[in-house]
């Protein structure tokens, strides 16, 4: 009799734990919280390894020195990753960028990544748009050079994820959202350069890659540019079976003047990013935002708080503060005129740095 009531305790403690059996699984069961949490979860790019006036110190950070707190989520870029770089395009070593991974995911936080690779055509850089130097239609044809390329530089960032080990030796799972902005023309794979049918085979290619080589740890991160309706939004997304967060990448611009032009677009497509996950079961993310150099003192506080926190979000992402590109800056740093709205963001209850999601 003892021993039934054992097994059907046992049985009871197995249903109602965790369902996660990858770390994948892991992240994304953790995300799906954080989005039904009533917070949103803030993160930056590069936010550990340089800020406005200092690089490559350790366990320094910009939003530290201003919250005392780091942000939930860090993301990291992978480009020039492909072409062997020991450093990536914004000179972070990517021996660095895995020991932030480590280090992040043991303080508890999150740790998503970008990927701004070289074109593959003319190696030059991911800005390299012009169509004629992006063949994309040949990129994603089986048994073309160039397929064979891409399908290497791909590689090389499944296997440099699929490295990513805590202490423990286990993978560290990450939020992976490559082919970015595709709805924009900046990029050599913007929908400028491809049809959504060849757009969706770089997915398709990509995920295939990652699968074959049996990575586990990333959960995949769809992010268009700005777009105004759901049709444009959906155009090229590659299925329900590829992704698992609907992103938006929605940046503001030109100062105060530029306040209600920005509202109206986190207005018009969170609304179908946060719609569309929830009835596809997905998360909703905004995966990169904010307002260089921070011009408008009352930005976070008064703007994008108000903007954000009526949209169930699992987080939003702002660019890096570089100690070097003129005015390139998205968080504020000690003695910035935005320095005391951030710290009211912060405080908010709206929003999680990284003492609130450990
Ligand atoms: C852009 C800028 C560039 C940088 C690139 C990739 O938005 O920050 O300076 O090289 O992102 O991080």
């Amino acid at each position: 009799m003892k021993k039934f009531a054992t097994i059907i305790l046992l049985g009871v403690a197995a249903c109602t734990a965790s369902m996660a059996s990858t770390p994948a699984d892991a992240l994304r069961e953790r995300l799906g919280k954080m989005q039904d949490s009533g917070k949103i979860a803030f993160g930056q790019h590069d936010a550990t390894v340089y800020g406005r006036y200092w690089a490559w110190d350790n366990d320094r950070c910009d939003i530290k020195e201003v919250t005392g707190d780091y942000p939930a989520v860090c993301n990291w870029d992978l480009g020039w990753l492909e072409i062997d770089s020991p450093i990536n395009l914004d000179s972070v070593p990517f021996e660095r960028i895995r020991r932030e991974v480590r280090l992040h995911n043991a303080r508890g936080g999150v740790n998503t990544v970008s990927w701004h690779p070289q074109n593959p055509f003319t190696l030059g850089n991911a800005w390299d748009k012009a169509p004629e130097h992006a063949p994309v239609a040949e990129m994603v044809t089986p048994g073309t050079e160039l397929n064979n390329t891409l399908t290497q530089w791909i590689g090389k960032t499944a296997d440099f994820i699929g490295s990513l080990r805590d202490e423990q030796g286990n993978r560290i799972p990450v939020v992976f959202r490559p082919w970015h902005e595709h709805t924009g023309t900046w990029f050599w794979w913007g929908q400028h350069t491809s049809t959504p049918e060849q757009y969706k085979q770089l997915w398709k290619m990509t995920r295939d890659i990652f699968d074959q080589k049996g990575i586990d740890n990333v959960v995949w991160a769809y992010s268009p540019d700005k777009v105004t309706t759901e049709e444009e939004y959906f155009e090229r997304y590659p299925g329900d079976d590829l992704i698992d967060i609907l992103g938006a990448d929605i940046y503001a611009f030109n100062g105060e003047e530029g306040i209600d032009t920005f509202l109206g677009y986190i207005n018009t497509e969170l609304p179908i990013a946060v719609r569309e996950a929830k009835k596809r079961g997905k998360i909703a993310a905004l995966t990169e935002c904010g307002l260089e150099g921070i011009t408008v003192p009352y930005w976070y506080d008064k703007v994008l708080l108000p903007a954000i926190s009526q949209y169930p979000l699992a987080y939003i992402t702002v660019w890096r503060n570089s100690p070097t590109k003129p005015n390139h800056w998205y968080v504020p740093f000690k003695g910035h005129p935005a320095e005391e709205s951030f710290v009211n963001f912060y405080n908010s209850d709206k929003t999680a740095f990284l003492k609130d999601i450990k």
